[in-house]
């Protein structure tokens, strides 16, 4: 074969090759096989030199005509396909304006933030201040204060998280450090005593952490709604009727309360709160496991001890404290048979309070 007719073999294969790319990346490497460093027709026009002196003008003629004619098929090709490209990506990422667009979802009030406010205003109503405080706290606040030292065995009751000072981390390892994440809301009630004179009416709403697994009835980060009363000659009495009141504003009037006997290092004497059952009114039911009344709240009256520690004449003034789950309380009055269903952020659930 003659090299005229090998290039014009050459020249046809190109061409159909560059017709046939199918995209850019094709058409470069049909580029480079022909025009590239190393490309056929590179070849050709690096060995003019070993071409028969007579032949290589022709020969030289005709690979300038194939070479400008390889170069302007490349280009037209890589225009056509580009486009193409172009055309193919813009309908992959294309958003379709007249589609209508997706409608925010109004957020509504949590429940929990209901009762809290619903609660806070029926203190509120009995001439109490609504108090807040921190949620880290010391040792000293939430317990020590409190008449729970270290060594009292209602501590393991209430196992809670150590805050890490990491400027001192060896000393802090847990239960070596000395703040923590607030079991109960009760720090408020101490801070408040040791700065104000009584009389004190106060509710201290708020979140508090305990070293517990989530189950029906526990959750490790709840609300607390803890509240104080120190003037003088408060008597258990003015405890009942005020707790009696507040149950029935929240629970409705038709319920009766009671109280039973309780322990808590902070009161004494202390009491459990019941209300009677909602579901049976006081028959037994399922819901009350069969006793006609259900536990709302703990209270008791001031040990003089802690108000001794906030610096009160114990003398002269007496005072009585109670505390609630808020979750408890909005699980029970609506019939909630779980308290992890309040946090489960199902919108269904949530918009129906
Ligand atoms: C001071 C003095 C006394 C706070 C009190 C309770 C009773 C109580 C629990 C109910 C369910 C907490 O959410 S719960 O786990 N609380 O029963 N709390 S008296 O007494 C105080 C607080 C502060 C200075």
């Amino acid at each position: 074969m003659s090299i005229q007719d090998e290039l014009v073999e050459l020249r046809s294969a190109t061409l159909q090759a560059i017709s046939q790319a199918a995209d850019s990346e094709g058409l470069e490497q049909v580029r480079i096989g022909v025009l590239g460093k190393n490309g056929q027709l590179t070849g050709y026009l690096r060995s003019m030199g070993s071409i028969p002196k007579e032949d290589r003008a022709e020969v030289g003629k005709t690979l300038n005509v194939i070479k400008q004619e390889v170069e302007s098929a490349l280009e037209s090709r890589k225009a056509t396909l580009a486009a193409s490209e172009l055309e193919a990506k813009m309908q992959a990422g294309a958003v379709d304006i007249t589609l209508p667009g997706r409608a925010q979802q109004m957020g509504t009030r949590h429940l929990i933030s209901g009762i809290i406010d619903e609660i806070s205003e029926i203190f509120h109503g009995i001439g109490y201040t609504v108090e807040s405080g921190t949620e880290v706290e010391t040792d000293y606040y939430n317990f020590e204060a409190l008449n729970t030292p270290a060594d009292h065995p209602a501590r393991g009751m209430q196992d809670t998280f150590y805050v890490i000072d990491r400027s001192g981390a060896e000393s802090a390892v847990r239960g070596e450090s000395d703040v923590l994440l607030r079991t109960q809301t009760s720090g408020v009630q101490a801070h408040v005593m040791e700065n104000r004179k009584p009389p004190i009416y106060m509710i201290a709403p708020g979140k508090v952490y305990r070293r517990d697994v989530a189950d029906p009835s526990h959750l490790p980060q709840f609300n607390q709604i803890e509240g104080l009363v120190v003037d003088e000659g408060i008597t258990f009495a003015d405890l009942k009727g005020t707790l009696d009141y507040v149950c029935k504003q929240i629970f409705g009037q038709d319920r009766e309360t009671r109280f039973r006997p309780h322990y808590f290092p902070f009161t004494e004497p202390s009491a459990e709160v019941d209300v009677s059952c909602g579901i049976c009114h006081g028959e037994g039911c399922r819901f009350c496991k069969g006793t006609g009344w259900v536990e709302v709240l703990g209270c008791g009256m001031v040990d003089p001890n802690v108000l001794a520690y906030a610096g009160i004449d114990a003398e002269r003034y007496s005072g009585f404290a109670f505390g609630m789950g808020v979750e408890r309380i909005a699980c029970l009055k609506y019939n909630v048979p779980d308290l992890r269903m309040l946090l489960s952020g199902d919108m269904r659930f949530l918009r129906q309070f």
